[in-house]
């Protein structure tokens, strides 16, 4: 098809993890990063609060790309390589400021489809260079007889019915962004008067009791996003966290984010509301959960004395709708490992077109 459209682009939708994203192959896309951002965004349909004109969900949530390549090694690609775009909604701004645990759960199983990373019988093993942060994590894919197992029995919160299980294993998750695991040294800080855990197990975090912002914590997304006052003072919190964690000025980027914490309600280890910064999540980031563990795990942290210690090293983040299970093993300030249970599947597979230059 050409015509209005102009040329489309090989492109899979997916569902990776609570996300959903457009997944390329760095071939298929403009080597120039401007030309890149600027298809990207013609292609998801931004900016326009409903992506009226794109394949972009309208969410922070369901507006993301993943972009893989091969790694080449002894012969054959033995990883690939995931960089992470998050495309603003309503902006034209493409950031690769932030990395995706969600979409990671996806590129796995798109590389095997792709023909990047050959299929073993039962389990295939991917291993993934994260562009946005230098950090690994290899991607353990279900693939029964040489091909991806969509059908599995996991399920995971925030998604309906069950899928294949895909565990991922974190590399040197700690310090991705922010260069050490807390990048202020300290376990708690005080920023507008209020306590704040500052940390980045893969993802940089402001951890902050609900109850020293004036609400619950059990409020959903909606009620949560409806409070402009909550919403101005988690944003001020955030530009002079972004500072201090040595992330500059983070006032047009997604990071840090912002988790406040309350008791466990539902039988899990702590209770989470995260904005993405400026979106309530509706459930939790893999990464973000895997950075508010730590947290949870870190004697004198915000969440001291609201978490319930969880048996092993299997932590069970609550958030709006179910709960996260993320394994953490500490030894002292050192994250030993990071793992998490996801799955993912393709959507639809083909040619997008992107809507036309203005
Ligand atoms: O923290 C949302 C998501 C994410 C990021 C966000 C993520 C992660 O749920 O690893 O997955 O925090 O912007 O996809």
């Amino acid at each position: 098809m050409t015509g209005a459209s102009g040329a489309g682009v090989r492109c899979m939708l997916m569902r990776g993890g609570t996300s959903k994203g457009a997944y390329f192959l760095a071939e298929d896309l403009p080597a120039d990063r401007a030309e890149r951002d600027d298809l990207l965004l013609r292609i998801m349909g931004s900016p326009d609060a409903r992506q009226i004109d794109g394949i972009g969900g309208a969410h922070p949530l369901t507006s993301k790309v993943a972009v893989v390549r091969p790694v080449p090694g002894h012969g054959e690609p033995d990883a690939v390589e995931y960089l992470f775009l998050q495309v603003s909604v309503d902006e034209a701004l493409v950031s690769d400021r932030q990395n995706c645990g969600n979409l990671l759960a996806g590129v796995g199983p798109f590389a095997i489809e792709r023909g990047l990373i050959p299929a073993d019988d039962g389990e295939t093993l991917v291993p993934i260079r994260m562009v946005n942060t230098g950090g690994g994590a290899v991607a353990h894919v279900p693939t029964p007889g040489g091909v991806v197992d969509y059908d599995g029995g996991t399920r995971i919160d925030g998604v309906p019915g069950t899928a294949g299980g895909i565990v991922l294993d974190f590399e040197d998750a700690a310090g991705s962004s922010c260069g050490s695991l807390l990048p202020t040294g300290r376990v708690v800080d005080e920023i507008d008067g209020i306590a704040v855990t500052l940390v980045d197990n893969g993802m940089p975090t402001v951890v902050l009791r609900a109850s020293d912002m004036g609400v619950r914590g059990d409020e959903t997304p909606t009620e949560l996003e409806a409070d402009d006052a909550l919403r101005a003072a988690l944003e001020r919190i955030r530009i002079d966290a972004g500072e201090q964690m040595g992330l500059g000025d983070v006032r047009d980027a997604t990071v840090p984010k912002m988790t406040m914490v309350s008791a466990p309600t539902g039988g899990g280890t702590l209770s989470t509301r995260t904005f993405i910064p400026h979106r309530c999540h509706t459930s939790i980031g893999v990464l973000g959960a895997a950075s508010v563990g730590v947290a949870a795990l870190l004697p004198g942290s915000v969440a001291d004395g609201l978490v319930v210690a969880p048996d092993g090293a299997r932590l069970s983040i609550e958030h709006p709708t179910g709960a996260l299970e993320v394994e953490i093993e500490l030894d002292g300030l050192k994250v030993r490992r990071t793992a998490i249970v996801r799955t993912a599947r393709p959507i639809m597979d083909g040619i997008v077109y992107p809507r036309p230059r203005r």
